[in-house]
């Protein structure tokens, strides 16, 4: 099943930004929803396509960004353009390097240096309507994460029934724009605002009727496959037990300074953050080996209720903006891995930017998972 709204088209539409230091079109585009909608529809024995997005207010983001960010992300666009800010959006000139503001005690007074505090690169454009198309991301997010509570439930019978086994998991699909997996606590960056993957967690994680077989919340894999290193993420629950976080990721490219298996956790998160860093010759065999190890070693001895994926499709070799061999081939392989995990699955959609086949690589992977 899969969850949607048309708003995930229609709103946050940046013209341009910046790459390697030329102005580009806006990769991460309205488009990418079109074309990913297209293959589902065309393949209707597979999905099932909901536009029904149920409003969990402010409560479940609120629990993981602070109410600063989220003031500055709602009102940001309107300063800026008080201020004689470019209409295509908000774009931060000057941010804090920690070499800087280091000894710095100076407060971000106008949106010029709040656009620098609250955003960490230049391809995070936000536009007037930005808030509302990140709040629609998350929202349709939970209402999909609601669901998985209702079909993990109806697997458990099934299974008690004897209807069905283990190997028949149950997966969903939020097909959702802006993604989410680089945003952090208070900043926002790599075409990502509000986390997705983060907010359906911890959310949850906070649901009181919901026990884990130790009597305490569920317990949550990420599985995060997209190209880029998932630092909000990692940042949100790295000192927490409580979701695992893993990632496969290029060693060498965007966001640059983390990413590294060296970052395990601290505290109580110490071993529950596993990164798994690989070069840009990764292949196909390479890339479906290495994700069965780490689940093999990682996510199944976590013992978890549920698995959220961000679903990255920017692995993919012809992508323009990464850089790993992957082809079409290795996504049904991909989803099927994920499957064998034999847990209630939650999608949620990252980047991916190669248009002609992002519709092929993300249905191929849902696709792999249902067979
Ligand atoms: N040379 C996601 O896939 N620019 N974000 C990278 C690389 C930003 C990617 C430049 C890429 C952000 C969700
Ligand atoms: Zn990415």
């Amino acid at each position: 099943k899969v969850f949607t709204s048309t708003l995930c088209t229609t709103m946050h539409t940046p013209q341009y930004e910046f790459l390697s230091g030329a102005e580009t079109h806006y990769y991460e585009s309205p488009e990418r929803r079109e074309v990913i909608l297209k293959y589902l529809q065309e393949h209707p024995d597979s999905f099932e396509i909901t536009e029904r997005v149920e409003d969990f207010g402010l409560d479940p983001i609120s629990k993981v960004h602070k109410k600063d960010f989220l003031q500055y992300l709602e009102h940001a666009y309107e300063e800026w353009i008080e201020e004689g800010g470019h209409p295509n959006g908000v774009l931060p000139g000057t941010i804090p390097h920690y070499k800087v503001a280091r000894l710095g005690k100076q407060k971000a007074s106008n949106v010029l240096a709040k656009s620098g505090e609250y955003c960490f690169d230049m391809s995070a454009v936000i536009t007037k309507d930005t808030f509302k198309a990140a709040w629609n991301a998350a929202q349709v997010t939970l209402t999909a994460t609601k669901d998985l509570i209702r079909v993990a439930e109806q697997y458990e019978q099934s299974i008690a029934d004897g209807a069905t086994s283990r190997e028949n998991p149950p997966g969903l699909y939020a097909l959702v724009r802006p993604p989410g997996h680089h945003a952090q606590t208070d900043v926002c960056g790599g075409y990502c605002f509000l986390n997705n993957v983060a907010i359906a967690t911890q959310w949850l994680m906070d649901q009181p009727n919901l026990k884990g077989k130790d009597g305490g919340p569920k317990k949550i894999a990420i599985l995060d496959i997209d190209f880029h290193h998932g630092n909000g993420t990692q940042e949100i629950f790295y000192t927490t037990s409580n979701p695992l976080y893993t990632s496969l990721h290029s060693n060498e490219d965007y966001p640059y300074f983390t990413g590294s298996d060296l970052e395990k956790g601290e505290g109580e998160g110490l071993g529950f953050n596993i990164n798994i860093p690989l070069p840009h010759s990764t292949t196909d065999d390479e890339y479906v080996e290495t994700l069965e190890k780490l689940i093999k070693d990682h996510v199944l001895p976590y013992d978890a209720d549920y698995i959220i994926v961000s679903l990255g499709v920017d692995t993919y070799k012809d992508d323009p903006i990464a850089g790993f061999l992957v082809t079409s081939d290795a996504y049904p392989r991909i989803g099927n891995a994920i499957r064998k995990i034999g847990l209630p699955t939650l999608f949620v959609q990252e980047g991916g930017y190669c248009i002609e086949k992002l519709g092929l690589n993300v249905g191929g992977i849902l696709q792999g998972f249902l067979a």
